[in-house]
């Protein structure tokens, strides 16, 4: 999973980059406006994976990973011109946003727009990604139009499908509604999840609140699909992920009244947004966390292992975390309980599925 952090220039998107990875990046009070991509992989805690770790002993305990992309080079006025190339493509990769906007007050610190207002900046950003998504429709439009008038159409249907999801996609970003909020079909949302629409992908909003721990949001009424939205002190949280003693950390958490660091709290979102939970590989060798989107199949998840898995599909052995646990984390005790299941290629996965494929190739 790679998602994208995002937002004008100075908004925090580095600071809080820093804070979700532990890395260590210069942020600056004046932003080049330049683009410039920090990448960093992150480990997703799971107490249940530390758990059959401890059981299993295994030579290797594999966590879930998440892959941050800290995006610099967005501001207003980018859709227009058109994106460039790296850019682009830096936006089209990720899974999901991250929208980092600003409601910070330090004079020190430049803000593009000149004011702190994070409900225009929000709007400035969506802005650009409607005109952007849009200008990607109508080109797309375009070639299907050229396609047509030259007969290349080797497949009436596909290209008949294709011109109409394209042109209620249109319809919709001329309205100015971002795409997550369409209706699509499966079939259609298979079509256009290789496009790398902008406005499709799910997004995450997370105010950036500045170094008061009593300020409140503000109220960003922002209801969209697959967006959901976070407050959180971008400054204080950078300095709290630096910081190695479990103690101190504590200490600071509580001087300024954060229940739980946001690193966790936006990758848990981050899941949810997504809609992926986790199934579980076990053995003396390595336990791991897997992730799959729910309701994804017993193949699928076979398939996230490896291709052979899926290929040469034959069972799975499947046992619910919490049955493991029941019966004392002896699996011995599982099968006495009968609580092991054989479940075949279109078994729905639940979270914590603790998974062994049979598999031959
Ligand atoms: N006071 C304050 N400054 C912040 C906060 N978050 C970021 N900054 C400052 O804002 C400036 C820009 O931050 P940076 O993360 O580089 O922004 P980016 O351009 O979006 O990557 C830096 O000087 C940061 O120290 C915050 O929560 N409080
Ligand atoms: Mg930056």
């Amino acid at each position: 999973m790679r998602l994208g952090i995002i937002g004008l220039p100075n908004s925090g998107k580095t600071t809080i980059f820093n804070a979700l990875t532990g890395s260590n990046y210069p942020t600056e009070p004046f932003s080049s406006g330049q683009l410039e991509v920090h990448t960093a992989v992150v480990s997703v805690p799971d107490p249940r994976l530390d758990h059959l770790s401890q059981v299993y002993k295994p030579k290797k305990t594999t966590y879930a990973t998440v892959t941050y992309t800290d995006i610099g080079g967005l501001d207003k006025g980018i859709g227009e011109g058109g994106l460039s190339g790296p850019l682009r493509n830096e936006l089209a990769q990720v899974d999901g946003f991250l929208h980092v906007l600003r409601a910070f007050e330090d004079e020190t610190v430049l803000h593009s727009l000149g004011s702190v207002d994070p409900i225009r900046d929000l709007a400035v950003i969506d802005g650009e990604f409607l005109l952007l998504d849009l200008i990607a429709v109508e080109n797309r439009l375009a070639r299907l139009e050229e396609e047509r008038k030259k007969g290349k159409t080797d497949n009436k249907q596909q290209h008949a499908f294709e011109t109409a999801l394209m042109e209620k996609m249109h319809a919709h970003l001329e309205a100015e509604q971002p795409l997550r909020d369409l209706d699509l079909t499966p079939d259609e949302l298979k079509l256009v999840r290789g496009y790398g629409f902008l406005t499709l992908k799910p997004v995450l909003v997370i105010v950036n609140m500045g170094d008061d721990p009593n300020t409140t949001p503000p109220d960003l009424a922002y209801e969209h699909r697959h967006t959901q939205v976070m407050a959180l002190h971008g400054k204080l949280e950078a300095e709290i992920a630096q910081l190695d003693n479990p103690d101190d950390v504590a200490l600071f958490l509580a001087e300024y009244g954060i229940e739980r660091p946001s690193r966790e709290r936006v990758l848990q979102a981050s899941y949810d947004l997504l809609g992926i939970h986790s199934f579980f590989t076990y053995g003396d060798d390595e336990v791991r966390a897997w992730p799959l989107r729910k309701g994804g199949t017993a193949v699928e998840a076979a398939g996230t292992i490896h291709t052979d898995l899926a290929r040469g599909f034959i069972r799975a052995e499947v046992v619910a975390y919490e049955d493991f646990v029941a019966a004392g984390s002896n699996m011995a005790e599982v099968k006495a309980r009968g609580k092991m299941r054989l479940e075949g290629r279109d078994y729905v996965v639940r979270d914590g599925d603790m998974i062994i494929v049979r598999f031959a190739v």
